[in-house]
């Protein structure tokens, strides 16, 4: 009686095989490829995944021959042909051609952009990523978040502002390392529209995994727009709450931190927060947009992220911050 409080709820086996499988797609997933190398990579895996199931299969028939004594009764001459043909020739063949396949995809993933490629700097930070379009124009720079246009080679030059951090976006390709003091450097190319995920694949401290980006894929005339949108300075608020917050925002030390183009804060310690109010989430993933998130990060920063380059402001009294949370949810 007391043993049927303890077994596991039983899920039925189609239902917990669809629910396995639905892991491999969504907007964070290498074999879901939305990108050119994302798809290279997720054929080297079905292929990797079939030649290992294969080897398997042949290792596991060969135990079951052997522990029913097969060779035994087959005789020398048998017993030999099967060590060189199955301990070494079968196996140098097969680990060979997957060998020569894998090698084989590199040179397309490691390519270098093609003259007048968008060009995007993203500097890894404890926990957030600086996100500068260098290219075509004027640079911009935002935070969290990049958009692409589908069908375009953009070319990322990575960098870290303090220790090793990792830039992957999964459905685009593979990751790359962002050091301090050395650049690198990664070609992707997006294939459809849709919104994407990116994370830092390399721990870097405490909050490691609240350190994550959006990523949107456009058509080019929507992305050529909403690049136009970015390189325009901050909407400032002329009245009410919100311009209360923008001047709580200079006099508590935001804009120390904090550039908002087109007002006096030129911070570069922080996200630049031209356009924080149109951003698809708050503090690199961490918190929906709006008004209510905005509140949340200034009120219990290390709460929501620990170790948060950031001082909080929960000492503010409520209607400063909600102030504050209007003013940045303005900027857009
Ligand atoms: C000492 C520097 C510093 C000060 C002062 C500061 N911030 Fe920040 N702020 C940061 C850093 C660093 C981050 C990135 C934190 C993270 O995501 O890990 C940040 C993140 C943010 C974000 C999230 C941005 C995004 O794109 O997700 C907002 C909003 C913000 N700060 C608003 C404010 C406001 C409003 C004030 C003043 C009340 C303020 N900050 C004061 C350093 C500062
Ligand atoms: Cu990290």
């Amino acid at each position: 009686m007391g043993l049927s409080s303890r077994t596991s709820p039983r899920v039925p086996a189609p239902i917990a095989c669809a629910a396995w499988l639905s892991g491999c797609a969504g907007p964070q997933s290498a074999l879901d490829p939305a990108g050119r190398g994302a798809e290279r990579l997720a054929e080297l895996f079905w292929w990797m995944a079939g030649g290992a199931a294969v080897v398997w299969l042949a290792v596991a028939a060969l135990a079951v021959y052997a522990v029913r004594g097969g060779a035994r009764r087959a005789g020398g001459g048998a017993q030999r042909a099967l060590i060189v043909w199955g301990g070494a020739v079968v196996p140098t063949l097969v680990l060979g051609a997957l060998l020569a396949y894998g090698l084989s995809i590199l040179p397309g993933l490691l390519a270098s952009a093609p003259p007048g490629a968008l060009r995007i700097s993203v500097t890894g930070e404890q926990w957030w990523w600086r996100v500068r379009y260098e290219s075509p124009g004027e640079a911009v720079e935002l935070a969290n978040e990049i958009r692409l246009p589908a069908g375009e080679p953009v070319e990322f030059t990575l960098r870290s502002a303090d220790v090793l951090h990792s830039f992957w976006i999964p459905s685009l390709g593979g990751k790359m390392d962002m050091f301090p003091g050395r650049e690198t450097r990664l070609l992707l190319e997006p294939t459809r529209p849709g919104r994407l995920r990116g994370v830092c694949a390399e721990y870097c401290g405490e909050s490691h995994a609240l350190m994550a980006f959006d990523v949107v894929v456009l058509e080019k005339p929507e992305f050529a727009r909403w690049l136009a949108a970015q390189r325009r300075p901050a909407a400032v608020p002329a009245g009410g709450a919100a311009a209360r917050g923008g001047e709580l925002f200079g006099a508590n030390g935001c804009a120390a931190c904090h550039t908002v183009r087109g007002t006096g804060a030129d911070g570069v310690v922080g996200p630049d927060l031209t356009h924080a109010g149109g951003r698809l989430s708050i503090a690199a993933g961490t918190l929906p947009p709006g008004r209510a998130g905005f509140g949340r990060w200034l009120a219990k920063t290390h709460e929501v992220k620990p170790g948060a380059l950031m001082p909080h402001f929960g000492m503010l009294p409520p209607e400063d911050l909600t102030a504050l949370a209007a003013y940045l949810e303005a900027l857009r």
